[in-house]
């Protein structure tokens, strides 16, 4: 069997209910995913990481309301409403998550300038986090890829695996989508398009 690793895209607060970002039914997939995680013995965590004021956070673009774009020096960028702020509650993870075993904790969106969907590059799609080269070294070649949400961390995170050689899976029962403008439904075209296996 080829080596693998699972990884738990931002189960976190705030996008579960109750947070400010919530994803419905985020908190759902909580036990799904620690299903998952003890039948690898492999685990890494991703947790979206903002500073207060970060950039594409709609409070930071006067008139400009949450959910709708604007164009930033990497080109188009959703505003969000304030979320996973650095170490404040709705940045932890749920706290039901039970992966004692994760080997690695990757953050990313710590730069006010811009932000990072996916856990490989930043939304330049140039500005790489490290995770490719970590899981490189690790000797990984599958990839299986869940939690929050559908169709931008898990997504992007997906896509930019592929482009780098990884096989990957998306476990479809163990992520949910935010659902923006039909983002649901293209996120699934695009991981055929891709040849991303979602399961
Ligand atoms: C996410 C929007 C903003 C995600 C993170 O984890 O999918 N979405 N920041
Ligand atoms: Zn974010």
């Amino acid at each position: 069997m080829k080596p693998s690793a699972l990884i738990i895209i931002d189960m976190q607060n705030d996008f579960c209910p109750g947070g400010s970002l919530a994803v419905k039914g985020g908190d759902r997939i909580v036990p799904v995913i620690n299903e998952l995680a003890r039948e690898h013995a492999h685990v890494i965590l991703t947790q979206d990481w903002h500073p207060p004021q970060h950039s594409s956070f709609a409070s930071q673009h006067p008139g400009a309301a949450p959910f709708t774009q604007v164009q930033m020096a990497y080109g188009p960028q959703t505003l969000w409403p304030d979320h996973c702020v650095i170490g404040t509650q709705g940045a932890a993870f749920h706290a039901a998550l039970d992966v004692p075993h994760a080997e690695l904790i990757i953050r990313k969106g710590f730069r006010k300038a811009i932000d990072s969907y996916s856990a490989f590059f930043e939304n330049d799609h140039l500005t790489p986090t490290g995770l490719g080269g970590y899981l490189r070294e690790r000797g990984f070649e599958r990839l299986r890829l869940v939690g929050l949400a559908f169709d931008f961390c898990v997504r992007y995170s997906a896509e930019d695996a592929r482009k780098l050689g990884f096989e990957v899976e998306v476990v479809e029962a163990a992520t949910r989508a935010i659902d923006l403008d039909g983002s649901a439904e293209d996120t699934k075209k695009s991981f055929v398009k891709h040849g991303i296996r979602l399961s």
